[in-house]
């Protein structure tokens, strides 16, 4: 076996700390002010949640989907373009809404005044002029895990709020901390479930706009709208079933499986209905599920003809009738009264998890917590230091003899701190894993996601076993593993980009190794 490295000291400690000692260098130095800002930005970020920005074209139910993934009725929605400002959502135990200006300046608002300030009224005037986001705390577990960019629709009609949204994902250059801070880690996208070809445009021209961010690494692509394919002759079939076929393999669509990791089928409406559901809106339901499916069905053809239909279930007033129908939609509303048909006793919190779970949102949250989550930390040290090489390129511009000194040293300490996270590599080689057809055959594939930590990062995780697995046969396991790859990245039969992955990937073994034999003469279990 080859000599191993010495071991790595923690991870967010190690950036932590050379990002304060970037910090230190370049404080009282007013030409670089915007570079300090970004390594205070950047160090702050490496203790929060992990930011993801939901982003699409205007009205694909972008504010529908993040009300679905916190669980909660919160941020507007509606028919025409609605958010106009970027809406930052995060953890805190009662809601309260921070607005944040242009200017720098911060005021404290009020939570009931979320939508005024973040929604054009009918005329189309903004609601917030020289507004740059609001900030939005939300008691919701998931918002312990993650932060959520609710974002104006990419290429609006609106100008500005297409720019806005494109500040907040990091494609212009940053001018301050603000932005710094505003730009995210990672990224959801959406697209219409019957793929138009204008998403597609949207998704090319705003890749080459990012170069390196829309990535499967960094960015998760989801089928909006699912629930649009329900028939109603076919009411049993599931509208999201046939997206997963479309979507199931990776090959199916090619020019998506360039940018995202997966493509995952959801009816947020669903989910953002349940989050929704009243005691009376319950009560309609339960009257509505004694009705025969099939001419429920029927009804939910038109909106019209289930609202008015005096004829069909008196019992549930009209105004129920129409709030079920907006806020469920009819798939939704359809599922409902099947659930309550054959759960009679069933409460509105088992409905409410029914919803949820066959709209596809839980199992998007879990796949986040899984792509991104588990990468969480590598994520945040590679946005932070991709932002700060970009703040010290724009300050060598205006930069004197002594400020390029200083700048040098920063560059150092971020050269090294890229050369010794190994973490960093395993992303670049995932970036390149996912750029290319390397050759790898699909186990492979599936082990080089394993051990890069799609599952975990854990040693056993990376490894493929249990929590019990003892620990002389993980050793054996990351020798052989670790020995196949040497093999792999010597070999003459891989192309040179494959056998860089492959080394890598010998590296990510080699520290696994290391670790588990550092364990092993802790715990002094050897023989
Ligand atoms: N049927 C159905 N309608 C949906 C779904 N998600 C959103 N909608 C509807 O689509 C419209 C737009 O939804 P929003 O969530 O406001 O869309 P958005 O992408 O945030 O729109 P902008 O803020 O204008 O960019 C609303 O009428 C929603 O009720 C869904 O899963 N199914
Ligand atoms: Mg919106």
């Amino acid at each position: 076996m080859p000599v191993l490295p010495p071991p790595e000291p923690d991870r967010p400690t190690r950036a932590q700390a050379a990002f304060g000692e970037c910090l230190r260098l370049t404080r009282g130095q007013p030409r670089l002010a915007a570079l300090h800002d970004a390594l205070a930005a950047a160090r702050e970020r490496l203790g929060q949640p992990l930011r993801v920005a939901i982003a699409g074209q205007a009205s694909r139910g972008k504010s529908t989907l993040v009300n679905a993934m916190i669980d909660r009725d919160e941020v507007a929605v509606g028919r025409g373009e609605t958010t106009s400002v970027v809406t930052e959502l995060s953890y805190a135990p009662a809601p309260a809404v921070t607005v944040r200006y242009e200017d720098g300046a911060a005021v404290r608002g009020r939570p009931e005044d979320l939508h005024r300030l973040t929604v054009r009224d009918r005329g189309g005037a903004h609601p917030a002029p020289g507004v740059a986001r609001v900030e939005y705390g939300v008691p919701s577990e998931f918002l312990k895990s993650f932060r959520l960019l609710d974002t104006p629709g990419l290429a609006s009609v609106y100008e500005e709020d297409g720019t806005a949204t494109e500040d907040a994902l990091g494609l212009r250059s940053h001018r301050d901390s603000e932005s710094a801070l505003l730009a995210a880690d990672a990224l959801v996208f959406l697209i219409d479930s019957e793929v138009h070809e204008e998403d597609f445009a949207l998704v090319e021209r705003f890749a080459e706009k990012t170069p390196g961010k829309v990535t499967p690494v960094f960015a998760i692509g989801v089928y909006a709208k699912c629930d649009m394919h329900w028939r109603p002759g076919l009411p049993e079939a599931d509208p999201l079933e046939q997206m997963r076929q479309v979507s199931g393999s990776r090959h199916a669509v090619p020019q998506l499986s360039r940018y995202f990791f997966d493509m995952v089928a959801v009816a947020a409406v669903a989910a953002h209905g349940a989050a929704r559901l009243t005691p009376e809106s319950v009560a309609g339901l339960r009257a509505l599920a004694k009705a025969d499916p099939v001419e429920l069905a029927g009804r939910l053809r038109s909106g019209r003809r289930f609202v008015d239909g005096a004829d069909f279930a008196p019992e549930v007033p009209a105004a129920v009738r129409l709030d079920l129908y907006e806020s469920l939609q009819p798939w939704g509303l359809y599922r409902a009264c099947r659930f309550l048909a054959a759960h009679p006793e069933a409460g509105a919190a088992a409905l409410r998890a029914h919803l949820r779970e066959i709209s596809g949102v839980d199992g998007l949250n879990a796949k986040l917590a899984r792509h991104f989550g588990n990468r969480a930390a590598f994520i945040k040290l590679h946005s932070g230091l991709h932002r700060v090489r970009r703040a010290v390129a724009a300050a060598k511009s205006g930069a004197e003899r002594a400020e390029l000194a200083i700048l040098e040293l920063v560059e150092r300490k971020l050269n090294e701190l890229e050369f010794e996270d190994s973490s960093l590599d395993e992303l670049n080689a995932l970036a390149a894993f996912y750029a290319g057809d390397l050759g790898f055959t699909e186990a492979e594939r599936e082990e080089i996601l394993r051990v890069t930590g799609e599952y975990g990062t854990r040693c056993e995780q990376r490894l493929g076993r249990g929590a019990d697995t003892p620990l002389p046969e993980l050793e054996r396991l990351a020798v052989e593993r670790g020995d196949y790859w040497s093999r792999q990245c010597e070999g003459a039969s891989l192309p040179g980009r494959a056998r860089h992955v492959a080394r890598i990937i010998r590296n990510s073994y080699w520290r696994i190794l290391h670790r588990i034999r550092q364990a092993q003469s802790l715990l002094d279990i050897k023989e």
